[in-house]
């Protein structure tokens, strides 16, 4: 098999630990922390969890371990979308495990979830580890999205993890897989079967973070593969002056992919969802705004830029939340009889006769193909897939028609052509930055302490992020102290609450302070391609998003 130079090299770079965990594995002690609470609804989430809930935060301090020495067999599985790093969790937890001792077993369970409900492993030596150190993707095990969350199959989990003597699992995931960790930990608690349940913070989608947890992995890397190439078509439009370049970025629940690239490369125009929602912008209000940028810019000989949308834009607009709600609630309702209909005809006029009149005015004003992306499949948890539908070309057809009212009236004097882009499964895979490369391998090589030291229901946290490696600090978060109720098919579940782009936090304030600047004149920034070797200020910076949450962001 031929391999890349960089292939090669990174199989032996050496992620930076935090100096706590650099030292000797017995030399490292747990310290408890006051006990926690849930982020809100504490008595029912102490009802719902009673073994789990009201545990005390880790930190972990330099002194002789009290972490028992009995041979570890661990579980680990990677679940929901891909994200750079994934490799370098399973990396560092099997290092520390097996410095902590070369009997200790790794296996590895295919294809996310229902690896471990069918029992599907393979187990992890040193010779298979070594060819996917530092590199991106989850095919090591590969992923899935299987929801772990009824007690079928919890017991066919408790099965495999008997047959095979596991003594804990790793569950790598987002919110939601962190949240099924949780009640996994519960189920298995109150069973005293003995089995810890660790999670780890992953999305590129940057949804997972609180106090406790700075950032999800695989986000650093994904914004800055997305910033590489949405820069490039920066320069490539300023070079050729005659395109506007419309490019959707992954992100489905939230605006941080969107903003951090914003911030990276400094567009004419990128859209905050959370800020769309918040301030009840319809269809209208957004396809005018671009129209105005377009328009100003035009009417300067300027004509051409580049728009910035988040793919989770279309739930955000409060008038097209509602329509996806309703088709959301269409096809479920009559699954079957719409199943039957065949062709596209009967399909449109089945939604049009199910919705009320606003939300088949909005459908009906769509092009087809959005129209026939809005009615796709939906996705396990029965919502809308937005990574597939193609917002942008959405917009663009929306604003081509806007324009030429204006030009019809004579107010608009430029020409409008145009380029549609979508970023998302670029960056999923992408080899993890340095800092995606160590913060992965500390939170897998944390996960372990954990596991040592006999807790469970507990997410592995690296914090101090934005200070560099070797000051991070390592521990473990309880992850009940995450969770709120929320609404989910009629019913009222425990989940971790989604982090949002915060419109008064310091990231959204430096975006809004800026963006009119940006969208009356050129100021494109050039982030370039990912730095892995060379001086640390351009290969160990964070993302703009972390340093301005961390108060240390510096203007070039
Ligand atoms: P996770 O929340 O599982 O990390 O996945 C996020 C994401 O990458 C979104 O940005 C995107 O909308 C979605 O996955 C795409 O899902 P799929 O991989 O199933 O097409």
């Amino acid at each position: 098999m031929s391999l890349s130079p960089l292939q090669k090299i990174r199989y032996q770079y050496q992620p930076k630990l935090p100096l706590i965990l650099q030292n000797d594995i017995h030399n490292v002690a747990v310290k408890f922390g006051e006990p926690t609470e849930s982020v809100s609804d504490q008595e029912k989430i102490r009802e719902m969890f009673p073994n789990t809930y009201g545990l005390r935060k880790i930190s972990f301090e330099k002194a002789p371990s009290k972490a028992s020495d009995k041979k570890q067999v661990v579980g680990v599985i990677l679940s929901g979308g891909q994200a750079p790093g994934g490799h370098n969790v399973i990396s560092g937890l099997y290092d520390a495990l097996k410095k902590a001792n070369r009997e200790n077993v790794l296996l590895g369970f295919k294809g996310g979830p229902s690896g471990l409900i069918d029992d599907d492993y393979i187990e992890i030596t040193d010779e298979y580890i070594d060819q996917y150190r530092n590199t991106g993707g989850f095919d090591i095990i590969g992923s899935g999205r299987t929801k772990l969350e009824n007690v079928d199959q919890f017991e066919k989990v408790d099965q495999v993890a008997k047959k095979h003597g596991l003594t804990a699992i790793v569950i790598i995931g987002g919110d939601d897989s962190n949240t099924n960790a949780c009640v996994l930990a519960e189920y298995f608690a109150q069973k005293k079967n003995g089995v810890q349940v660790i999670g780890c913070p992953k999305t590129i989608d940057g949804d997972l973070k609180n106090e406790d947890i700075e950032a999800s992995f695989g986000f650093d890397t994904a914004c800055k593969t997305f910033a590489e190439l949405i820069s490039n078509i920066c320069r490539d439009s300023n070079s050729a002056k005659k395109y506007w370049h419309f490019i959707r970025v992954m992100g489905r629940s939230a605006s941080h992919v969107a903003l951090e690239c914003a911030l990276e490369c400094q567009p004419n125009i990128c859209f905050v969802g959370e800020e769309v929602e918040a301030k009840n912008q319809s269809m209208r209000d957004v396809v005018n705004y671009i129209a105005d940028v377009i328009e100003d810019r035009g009417n300067r000989g300027l004509n051409f830029g580049v728009a910035i949308i988040p793919e989770g834009i279309i739930e955000f607009i409060p008038e097209a939340k509602v329509l996806i709600a309703k088709l959301n609630d269409i096809l479920t309702d009559n699954e079957v009889e719409y199943g039957k209909l065949t062709n596209w005809n009967d399909q449109y006029a089945f939604a049009v006769a199910h919705l009320d009149d606003n939300s088949a005015k909005l459908f009906e004003s769509f092009p087809v193909d959005i129209q026939k992306q809005l009615l796709m499949d939906r996705d396990p948890h029965g919502n809308v897939q937005v990574s597939k539908i193609e917002t942008e070309k959405l917009l663009i057809v929306l604003v081509d028609k806007e324009l030429k009212r204006r030009k019809a009236a004579g107010t608009y004097k430029g020409s409008f052509n145009y380029l549609n882009h979508f970023f998302g499964y670029e960056g999923r895979c992408a080899f993890p930055t340095n800092f995606d490369a160590d913060y992965c391998y500390s939170l897998g090589y944390n996960a372990y302490l954990l596991i040592a030291n006999g807790v469970t229901g507990y997410m592995s946290t690296v914090a101090n992020l934005a200070a560099g490696p070797e000051n991070w600090t390592a521990g473990g978060i309880p992850i009940t102290k995450m969770m709120n109720l929320e609404k989910r098919h009629g019913e009222y579940k425990p989940v971790i609450r989604k982090a949002l782009v915060e419109l008064d936090g310091p990231v959204f304030k430096y975006f809004e302070a800026h963006r009119e600047e940006w969208a009356k004149n050129t100021c494109f920034r050039y982030p370039g391609a990912i730095q892995y070797y060379g001086p640390a200020e351009v290969c160990d910076i964070t993302t703009i998003t972390l340093a301005l949450e961390h108060g240390v962001w510096k203007e070039d």
